[in-house]
């Protein structure tokens, strides 16, 4: 059976576009996979996080993951810091990385941006850290929003140069994108990712949102002045991510949505896309409702890292046998 790895970071409440990007299609790998799902806590500490928010963003995330049908009979779910593995063979994989790769993520010159001479080492050092994550597991396909495409690429060059210098050690591992959605727009502008730590609240769906606050987030969020329900994603960009929100929440096809709105304008298309979004979450909140509180959300993750830990460790003994680390 191969294997599959992903990983959320607990730095806020998931959004809807961590829902449709990503969480979503983790959940009918189950039954085809051997799964591993982790909370990246490790990765959320590379910007400051205070520790009682981190600690219930945790299990916010833990909770989420199972509310949206992930089933621990079925999957391995754990956190990334009850498994000492990730750190080990992270600071291993940093040590593979070259400098001028790690400066040219994406993601490493967004988030430190603005940050002058305080760039956390942490933000540069993330990659070679979930390379670390994905190839403890041997993992074959990694289901991802396709903001992490490049961390992918990475993760592939670093296995790689390591598998040359040592032996066949890693599997190599692909990048899997969802068709559509694999990238949901920020509601307050069209050309931005939806992401859970935009300051402005009015950018994003939680997942946690209650029915009164997605309504009114999505009839504030940006349209254009030509009051037209038509796909066009250079022209038209935030009513284009609208309709792929209300595509991918009600099954219906972007012709379908195009046909049911001529004439009528955004009023009712953004009404009847909270009531969409709105039902979407609803199961999902219920569910999250019981478990957020429960201890078996607790064994869960007991059982998960236990789990991770006998697969992790036996990968990172193979490792630092080959580099000469490991006593004979
Ligand atoms: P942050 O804002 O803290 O950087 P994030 O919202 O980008 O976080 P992550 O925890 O980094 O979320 O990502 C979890 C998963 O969700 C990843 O697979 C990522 O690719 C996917 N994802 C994140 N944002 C979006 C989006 N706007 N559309 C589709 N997928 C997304
Ligand atoms: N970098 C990812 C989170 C992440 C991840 C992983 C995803 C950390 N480790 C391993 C897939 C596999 C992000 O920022 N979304």
């Amino acid at each position: 059976m191969k294997t599959i790895f992903s990983g959320i970071q607990p730095s806020g409440i998931l959004t809807l576009g961590n829902y449709l990007g990503a969480m979503k299609h983790f959940v009918p790998l189950q039954d085809q996979f051997n799964c591993f799902y982790c909370i990246v806590d490790q990765h959320a500490i590379t910007v400051p996080q205070e520790p009682a928010v981190l600690r219930e963003n945790i299990r916010r995330l833990a909770a989420l993951y199972l509310s949206v049908g992930l089933d621990p009979n079925k999957m391995t779910l754990f956190v990334q810091s009850e498994v000492p593995a990730h750190a080990k063979l992270g600071w291993i994989m940093l040590c593979t990385s070259y400098l001028g790769e790690l400066e040219r993520m994406t993601q490493f010159k967004d988030k430190s941006d603005g940050r002058g001479e305080s760039i956390p080492g942490g933000l540069l050092a993330y990659p070679p850290l979930m390379a670390a994550d994905i190839l403890l597991y041997g993992t074959d396909f990694v289901p991802v929003g396709e903001d992490q495409k490049q961390h992918l690429e990475l993760t592939r060059d670093l296995a790689a140069r390591f598998n040359n210098r040592y032996g066949d050690i890693f599997t190599i591992p692909e990048v899997r994108l969802p068709e559509t959605g694999a990238r949901i727009m920020s509601l307050a502008e069209g050309t931005k990712k939806m992401s859970k730590s935009d300051p402005n609240q009015g950018a994003f769906i939680s997942m946690l949102d209650d029915a009164d606050t997605i309504t009114k987030k999505i009839k504030r969020a940006q349209t254009d002045s030509d009051s037209v329900v038509r796909y066009d994603k250079a022209e038209k960009p935030a009513v284009s991510n609208l309709m792929t929100i209300y595509s991918l929440c009600s099954g219906k096809s972007l012709e379908e949505i195009e046909a049911m709105y001529e004439g009528k304008g955004y009023g009712a298309f953004k009404t009847e896309l909270a009531e969409v979004v709105v039902e979407t979450l609803r199961p999902i909140q219920e569910r999250f409702e019981q478990l957020f509180h429960s201890s078996e959300l607790d064994d869960i993750l007991t059982a998960g890292a236990e789990k991770a830990n006998k697969v992790a460790n036996e990968m990172l003994y193979k490792v630092e046998k080959v580099m000469g680390m490991a006593r004979l």
